[in-house]
């Protein structure tokens, strides 16, 4: 076998964004490009020589042929051994868990996460670092940095390796050791979770539904839910990872989950229902009648996960990315612990998960997990759901309801332009930029602005500081808007507006969320001006 030199230049644009590099599949299949991001990332770790690498992605088109090629440019590195899930499948916390349990020198995760795939849809390249998590933005940087200066790539010419089963090959002098994607994964859950408790709560009745959206949880869900849990064969559906995901978005909400709002909402209804995305990492939780908002899910989560036996000590912290609702700050206030407010993105996690100052994490965008990876992770939240409705005895809409009975409710909803004019986007929000400091005391659709400003973070473990977060407006009673645009975008920019109100009035815990955010609603328009500046007069999805 022998390795070649390719020369090669500068591709445009190639750098990572909210989590990786995203780019259209034909892009990412574009001479050179994979190559050009993948020798990027091992000039920025300083070389693959002699290092452990974790590979593995989603399933989606592509991820077969992009693996082996990662493959070779390792071997050529002198890598010293990968560990890829079989099939070159691995779900991201599942990379994550293998990075951290065999302490390799990090991985690369194949996934364009809820991003539809498919030959003209999305791909992308996401490098983790030793401590699993996604690369903070200083090594992306760096990566970002090598990808404007690169001259040449080296890859080994070699045939393709069967992947299909677990084994050890060599390449050039790099182990390829073929894992199952599932068992590390499954043991790890095993060890957090009362298996005996939810084991018990299933065979006594309780139905659930987990809708793997054609992605690659299947396996890991038809092992856990159905496999050591005993729930009934065909309570995971959807569960063959395929290339396009079945032709949908691989994205869990009430738009691109419908099948599951609409199984709940109706007479056969399941107990519990949940659905996960693309790469495996987010969730989203449904009960008989009801749909878990993600920021409500963080905080009955950090309320109750001392029920579950991995979190019996209680959490050390609690940590929300900045658009999450405030529900889980006053879980945190009641458990006398710290809660932080990160940017949007898990990287921003990573610190205080590894410094012990947060164990619970959570993403409005239907992202949550814990210190036992450094990803969000699906199926772990089902899981600790199940641990805690076990615990419990509840229904989930009772679960709730105990909830906002006792901490109040921050109704929730968010708006997304999406594949608005870049330019236009960014102009709305410089214009918005320009009038912070002359917002606080006027009024919009009756609502008074206590606070403007645009959200900043100093990581309190590293003290780097990441600015131009996303524009934050505060309104006297507890209301707020967010502004900020995706990272995660293929095409144009995607205008996300979160918005936000607390209500503790007893008799007001139950309104449809619309409602009781029409007024904030209007009230965001009217300040940034959407509509005029965008064009839009309606958002594309509302989750
Ligand atoms: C979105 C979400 C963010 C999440 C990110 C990656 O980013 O808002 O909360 O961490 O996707 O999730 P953005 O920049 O588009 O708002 V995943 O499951 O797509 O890796
Ligand atoms: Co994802």
């Amino acid at each position: 076998m022998q390795k070649i030199t390719v020369e090669t230049t500068p591709i445009e644009g190639q750098k990572p964004g909210t989590s990786g590099l995203r780019k259209k599949t034909p892009v990412f299949m574009g001479p050179h490009y994979l190559e050009n991001f993948v020798q990027s990332i091992f000039t920025a770790i300083g070389g693959v020589s002699g290092k452990t690498l974790v590979l593995g992605g989603d399933g989606r088109y592509f991820n077969d042929r992009a693996a082996q090629v990662i493959l070779r440019m390792a071997a050529a590195g002198g890598a010293a051994r990968i560990v890829v899930g079989q099939g070159a499948l691995l779900s991201t916390p599942a990379a994550s868990n293998l990075i951290r349990k065999r302490g390799t020198d990090g991985g690369i995760i194949l996934s364009a996460s809820h991003n539809p795939g498919g030959p003209d849809e999305d791909f992308g390249v996401k490098f983790n670092t030793p401590n699993g998590g996604p690369a903070p933005e200083e090594v992306t940087n760096r990566i970002f940095e090598a990808t404007r200066t690169i001259t040449s790539y080296d890859i080994l010419e070699a045939q393709d390796l069967d992947l299909s089963a677990p084994g050890e090959f060599t390449l050039g002098k790099t182990v390829v050791e073929v894992v199952d994607p599932v068992a590390d994964y499954a043991e790890l859950m095993q060890s957090l979770f009362d298996f005996d408790a939810i084991r018990r709560l299933i065979a006594g009745g309780f139905t659930l539904r987990f809708d793997a959206m054609h992605a690659v949880t299947g396996p890991y869900a038809k092992a856990i839910l159905e496999g050591a849990l005993g729930a009934p064969e065909g309570s995971v559906i959807n569960a063959v990872p395929s290339p396009d995901f079945g032709g949908g978005h691989p994205d869990p909400n009430p738009i691109w989950a419908k099948p599951l709002v609409d199984l709940v909402m109706g007479p056969d209804a399941p107990d519990f229902a949940a659905a996960s995305d693309g790469d495996g990492d987010r969730n989203m939780i449904l009960g008989r009648g009801i749909v878990v908002t993600p920021s409500d899910s963080l905080a009955v989560l950090a309320a109750n996960a001392a029920l579950a036996p991995g979190y019996a000590g209680g959490l050390s912290g609690v940590a929300r990315s900045m658009p999450t609702s405030r529900a889980v700050d006053r879980v945190a206030e009641a458990l006398g612990i710290d809660c932080y407010e990160t940017p949007t993105g898990w990287k921003f996690f990573g610190n205080l998960l590894d410094d012990g100052r947060a164990t619970l994490c959570g993403e409005e965008s239907a992202g949550t997990g814990s210190d036992h990876v450094r990803e969000k992770d699906g199926l772990w939240a089902v899981l600790l759901w199940l641990n805690v409705l076990a615990g419990t005895g509840l229904s989930v809409a009772d679960t709730m309801r105990a909830h906002w009975r006792a901490y109040g409710r921050n109704y929730y909803t968010r708006h997304d332009y999406e594949a608005v004019d870049q330019d236009k986007a960014e102009a709305m929000l410089d214009a918005l930029r320009g009038r912070l400091a002359t917002l606080p005391g006027q009024s919009f659709s009756g609502r008074r602005i206590e606070m403007a400003d645009e959200f900043a973070y100093d990581d309190p473990v590293d003290g780097a500081r990441s600015t131009g977060q996303g524009i934050r407006i505060h309104f006297e009673g507890g209301a707020r808007i967010v502004y900020r645009l995706s990272g995660t975008g293929t095409v144009g920019a995607t205008l996300r507006v979160y918005l936000e109100d607390y209500v503790n009035d007893p008799a007001r815990l139950e309104l449809p969320v619309e409602e009781v955010l029409a007024d904030v609603i209007a009230a965001a328009d009217e300040i940034a001006g959407i509509r005029a500046r965008t064009g839009r007069s309606a958002p594309d999805v509302r989750t």
